[in-house]
């Protein structure tokens, strides 16, 4: 029998594709190699090995082509909690050093392969997202100054990993929404749909029609302080989205949802006269004017306008609880809708209601109902069950925050389902990803929002990114305790769920 070391060597041999020999055994874990163990979202393999690599005040990180953005992420957050320069240099043969490198590989989007010894980290990926889903799980392995050794080989199960806050209900400023796309992006979420328009509040300024946000952004929920994002505070949103490889999808909901719209302007309603700002939370009681031209023109320019300022793909339509429009108008609607979103160069997502129209070629359905029925016709979709996946709904009964209505999730609820074989009528090729919608008619703050996100979206997410063949409660539930420690450090005001051996 070969000595440890012998093994080691052997077990190398074959990671190096040496296929002249079999390994006995695997190599035995190293003491701080637990993290391997314990990655979250579970990745496709991974493995440690004996050692690791140290970082100290002359390591480097070096960025291949297109590494840049990612290394600078990266750096920020090693400096920040090494305390060493660790300086960004082009591609040298030297050691020491944190190898970035993208190649032009035809690999799968995000994926990714990360390799540390005691000689160096190499992080390889076909893309620069690659490299960041990377970083986060580097992230969760390193060790103060110790990157423990191990080879991670990982990839996302769907594409779609997203999470929407509700900005309309209550307002959230520019900080708070950072302060979320940095936790999300912890567990490899990629996509943030704002919902930016509803009944309480229009927080998006559209330059032609000025009093949506002036006026229709000015209060919100229980009569709580209003707000809206200028469109160059939204342009910088969306940058700082795309520096961490989110895709911002923006939601005008209609053709209900829409009280603030038609307070902001008489003309839009049907009878001339605008409604009172509304700061209750009553859904399904507006309706846009099916029948007015100055819909059309009101709508093809707030499209024109959001179509503008979005550099993704994607515009969402809402067209949930549209009670206060007939079946017919509702049809009507959403199908002249989906063409000005078309003529904006976008494509529509919507809330699965739109399936009772006639969902163009390419829009997506986000289901978010309770009773797992497909939306037949639409192109793709993603899943928001909100039994499972609607994170303003209360852990149990005595949760402070939240509602209840869909029903209590805790974090096993929102663990225990699959994607791929939810809605019996969707094929799974149908099934674009997951979203873990958070709604704000009783949150405030940033502590609100990460109350009822956490633990419950890393749980999403999960769901989002791991193979089918990781999906194991009595693993998933030590994954997550694993996380306590840096929601602690990072400030995060996590739910301490009983279902969970907290750390
Ligand atoms: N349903 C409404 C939301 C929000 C939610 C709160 C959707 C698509 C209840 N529509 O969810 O506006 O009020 O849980």
């Amino acid at each position: 029998m070969p000595s440890r070391f012998g093994r080691a060597v052997l077990a190398a041999l074959v990671t190096a594709g040496a296929s002249t020999v079999a390994v006995a055994e695997p190599i035995t874990a190293a003491a701080p190699s637990t993290a391997y163990t314990e990655i979250l979202p579970a990745p496709v393999s991974a493995g440690a090995e004996r050692g690791g690599f140290t970082i100290d005040r002359h390591t480097t990180i070096t960025a291949g082509p297109g590494a840049q953005g990612v290394a600078d992420y990266l750096a920020g957050i090693l400096r920040h909690s090494t305390g060493q320069p660790l300086p960004i240099v082009r591609p040298s043969r030297g050691g020491n050093t944190i190898s970035l490198i993208t190649g032009g590989s035809n690999a799968p989007s995000e994926s990714y392969r990360l390799d540390v010894s005691g000689r160096g980290v190499t992080l390889t990926a076909g893309r620069a997202n690659g490299l960041f889903a990377g970083v986060q799980t580097l992230r969760q392995i390193v060790n103060g100054h110790v990157i423990p050794a191990g080879h991670v080989a990982d990839a996302p199960r769907f594409a779609y990993r997203g999470a929407m806050l509700d900005v309309a209900r209550h307002f959230f400023t520019m900080a708070q929404v950072e302060r979320y796309i940095d936790q999300l992006v912890q567990y490899k979420i990629n996509t943030l749909h704002l919902h930016l328009a509803d009944d309480q509040g229009w927080r998006l300024m559209i330059n032609s029609w000025p009093r949506l946000a002036t006026y229709g952004g000015s209060t919100a929920v229980d009569g709580d302080p209003g707000g809206y994002y200028t469109q160059a505070q939204y342009r910088a949103i969306i940058q700082y989205a795309a520096s961490r490889y989110v895709t911002v999808i923006p939601e005008i909901d209609m053709p209900g949802h829409v009280n603030a719209a038609l307070a902001s302007y008489a003309e839009l309603n049907c009878d001339g006269v605008a409604p009172p700002l509304y700061t209750g939370t009553d859904v399904g009681f507006s309706s846009l004017c099916v029948h007015k031209d100055v819909t059309y023109t009101f709508l093809d320019d707030v499209i024109g306008e959001l179509a503008a300022l979005t550099p993704g793909a994607y515009l969402h339509i809402g067209g949930d609880e549209a009670h206060a429009t007939s079946q017919a108008d509702y049809i009507a609607f959403m199908n002249r809708v989906q063409g000005i979103v078309a003529a904006h160069g976008k494509r529509v997502q919507a809330w699965h209601q739109i399936a009772a129209a006639t969902p163009l070629a390419g829009t997506v359905a986000q289901y978010w109902g309770t009773t797992n029925d497909s939306p037949a016709g639409a192109s793709g979709v993603v899943l928001s069950p909100a039994n499972l996946a609607y994170l303003d709904m209360k852990y149990n009964g005595s949760t402070p925050l939240g509602q209840d209505w869909a029903a209590l999730i805790e974090v096993r609820d929102a663990y225990g389902w699959d994607p791929g074989t939810y809605l019996p009528g969707a094929p799974s090729s149908a099934i674009r990803g997951v979203e873990a919608p958070l709604w704000t008619e009783t949150l405030r703050t940033s502590a609100d929002l990460e109350y009822m996100a956490f633990p419950r979206l890393p749980a999403i997410a999960e769901l989002g990114w791991s193979p089918a063949s990781t999906h194991n409660w009595d693993a998933f539930e030590l994954r997550l305790a694993a996380q306590a420690p840096r929601w602690r450090a990072e400030g995060i005001n996590f739910y301490p769920s009983p279902q969970i051996p907290w750390r």
